[in-house]
């Protein structure tokens, strides 16, 4: 059985979704930050990210990381693509053309929305958003998210979901960076269709019940 390293409050809400997406079992260790832990070395510590039973699943340390039988993946995008790949069905890539398109929607979130997206989550989260060097961070943020932005904005005219005609693995992989960007409420206003594509996206019964159980997850 496929395991899920990695509690919801972290990148792991990106297969965990897909697997409840598409009613998948699998075996859920809900390891966490260790960053997070006021004391990691605790006797009493939650399994985490700098556990010694964690580091040698994944010796960089971070989560999610998934194990497959011998297959050990570490990056939460790879392990997204690769869950929905073994999974088949609808969610998945249909052919070889599917199969790059899914992957270029992935690269679209990592290497353009992500960094951008995290730092206005993180300006937010730190409480400083209402400060001059915060908001000079979010309006970067914003200005650095145009390109990327636009592009969606306009692929997604007259279509519901990133992929074909269907809501796929694609679609989990960027709205999951996209996300992020909603921490600051005025960010997709110039960009309609794409925010109502993330609407559709997270109304979904498995996006639903992912988030419900990250909101009961400790702070
Ligand atoms: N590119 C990696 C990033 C993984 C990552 O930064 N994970 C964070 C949680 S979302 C983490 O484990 N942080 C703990 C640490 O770095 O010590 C991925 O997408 O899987």
């Amino acid at each position: 059985m496929v395991t899920i390293y990695g509690c919801l409050r972290s990148r792991a809400t990106r297969p965990i979704w897909l697997m409840y997406e598409a009613g998948a079992e699998f075996r859920h260790v809900p390891v966490i930050q260790s960053y997070r832990l006021p004391d990691p070395a605790a006797a009493d510590a939650p399994f985490h990210t700098a556990s010694p039973g964690f580091l040698a699943v994944n010796p960089q340390g971070q989560i999610p990381a998934m194990q497959d039988g011998d297959l050990v993946l570490t990056e939460s995008l790879g392990i997204t693509l690769y869950l929905a790949r073994k999974l088949g069905g609808d969610l998945g890539p249909r052919d070889a053309a599917e199969d790059a398109l899914a992957v270029q929607w992935a690269l679209v979130g990592a290497t353009a929305v992500e960094t951008p997206a995290i730092d206005i989550l993180s300006t937010h989260s730190k409480g400083l958003a209402g400060t001059e060097d915060g908001a000079r961070t979010i309006a970067a943020a914003q200005a650095a998210l145009v390109r990327p932005f636009t592009r969606l904005e306009a692929h997604l005219q007259g279509r519901d979901w990133m992929m074909g005609d269907r809501f796929t693995v694609a679609d989990i992989v960027l709205a999951e960076c996209v996300r992020y960007t909603t921490a600051q409420a005025d960010t997709l206003d110039p960009y309609p269709a794409l925010k109502a594509w993330l609407a559709r996206c997270q109304a979904r019964p498995a996006f639903q019940h992912m988030w419900a159980q990250r909101t009961a997850e400790p702070m």
